[in-house]
Parts: C-alpha cells; structure tokens; sequence
C-alpha cells in the first residue's frame, strides 16, 4: 500500500506533458520574429523580400504551435536557425555597432526571437521538462531590456558631425545616396553626410582611401581634396552593395 501511495504522484508528473509549454514559449519567439520582420522594414522604409519572408513564414508558424505538435515545433526551430544563421554577416554587423540604436534594437529583438524558437521548439521535440522555461523567458527579456537601455546609451553618446562652410551635402536614405551623382568644384571643401536611416552606412570612396562611419540617425562629415574626375562611392556595410554612387570633381 505505502509504495503505491507513493509511486501515483510521480506516474502523474511523468504522464504530464510539457510539450503544451514549450510550445508556447516557441510561439512567443515566433511572434516576436513576426514583430521584428515587419518593425525592420517600417524602419528601413523599404521592403526587403527575404525578411519579408522570414515575417510571413513565422506567421503561418504561430497558429500550430500548441497542443503536442512535437514535429511543428521542430520544423519552427529548424527555421529559426537556418533564417539567423541566413543573415548572420548582417546581425553581427548590427550588433557589433550599438550607437545605430534602431537596427541594433531589431537585431537583438530577432536573435533572442530566434533563440526562444530554437531552444522551445527542441525541447519541445525532445519533451525536456518544464522548469527551464521561465528562467529562459526571463533571461530572454532581460538580454532584450539591457542591450536596449545600452544601445540607446551609446546613441545619445555619438556626436553628429556639423556641416560647415562649403560643404555638399549628401543624405543616406533608404539604403540609397540622394543624390546618387555629386558634382562638386573646387570650391567645396568636404563633404557633410546625412543618415536618416536606423542603419548605420559607410561613405566609402575607395580610390581616394575614404571610408567614413555615418551611424544610424547621426551626420559625418569628410575633407575632400582630390584632382578632378570621377570616383566611384559605395557603402561598406553588408548587404548594401546597391548603395552606389559617384562623385565628380570639375576642374
Ligand atoms: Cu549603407
């Protein structure tokens, strides 16, 4: 009688399932993907096609992540690494530059997005118990709070260049250059950029060994004292390769 008595708990607690639950952190990483999609491109104010994929994909995800759908929840993980891993040189470019505060808020909300995926919907497969599933929600959240509060630090720290006297000014918008073809005399002595995008760019003209840093939402500014001619400009940052321009200098 007494073994009886005191095996029946431990019969319930290994009949229960904590598929359920993981399942449901897994849904909460891919409402956060879905947040991050669509936040990046309202940012970036542009549509860009693979994220735009990655939203919709997670999207479909969310309506069968329940119940004991063990196979959903690997599927879910399966793409959530291979979809962070897709744009890997783009994340470690956001998150190695916090003062571009609006990407690298994106990024960190699509890693620990990614990340909530990935390990739920393993455990959910592999029906590991439930009691890491708090403290991995929580340290989710703070992960996400903390490198925030950071990055927005290190934004109200970087100093926007002033443009002076003679300066051309260019803007970065869109991850494009407005305007894409600068002529400029000898009369202008630099050039003063403009980021009104979250992303951070690189002015970068590579004959005349320029490579600027124009953090997101901030200004540089460049000295420009070259032979006249054409020069190719472009942006160092992954993923802008079409950012592309050219400066001329009349004589
Ligand atoms: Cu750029």
């Amino acid at each position: 009688m007494a073994t009886t008595t005191l095996e029946r708990p431990t019969d319930r607690a290994s009949e229960h399932s904590t598929v359920p639950a993981w399942l449901g952190l897994a849904r909460i990483g891919a409402i956060v993907m879905v947040v991050f999609a669509f936040a990046l491109q309202i940012t970036a104010r542009t549509v860009i096609p693979p994220v735009l994929v990655i939203g919709l994909v997670f999207l479909a995800f969310i309506p069968f992540l329940n119940g004991e759908r063990r196979r959903v929840g690997l599927g879910a993980a399966v793409f959530a690494a291979a979809a962070w891993l897709g744009n890997l040189p783009i994340i470690i470019d956001d998150l190695a530059n916090p003062e571009s505060a609006p990407a690298f808020i994106l990024q960190l909300l699509s890693t620990v997005g990614a990340a909530l995926v990935l390990v739920a919907g393993v455990a959910a497969f592999l029906r590991r118990p439930a009691r890491m599933i708090r403290p991995l929600a929580l340290a989710a959240v703070a992960v996400f709070l903390a490198g925030s509060v950071g990055s927005v630090a290190a934004a109200a720290n970087t100093d926007s260049a002033v443009a002076q006297a003679g300066d051309v000014k260019v803007t970065a918008q869109q991850i494009m250059w407005a305007p894409e073809d600068i002529v400029i005399d000898s009369s202008a002595t630099g050039i003063w950029i403009e980021n009104k995008d979250g992303v951070r760019h690189t002015f970068t003209i590579p004959e005349l060994g320029i490579d600027v840093e124009v953090p997101g939402l901030k200004s540089s500014r460049v000295d420009i004292d070259a032979a006249p001619g054409t020069y190719q400009i472009i942006c160092d940052v992954p993923g802008h390769q079409n950012m592309t321009g050219t400066l001329t200098i009349t004589g």
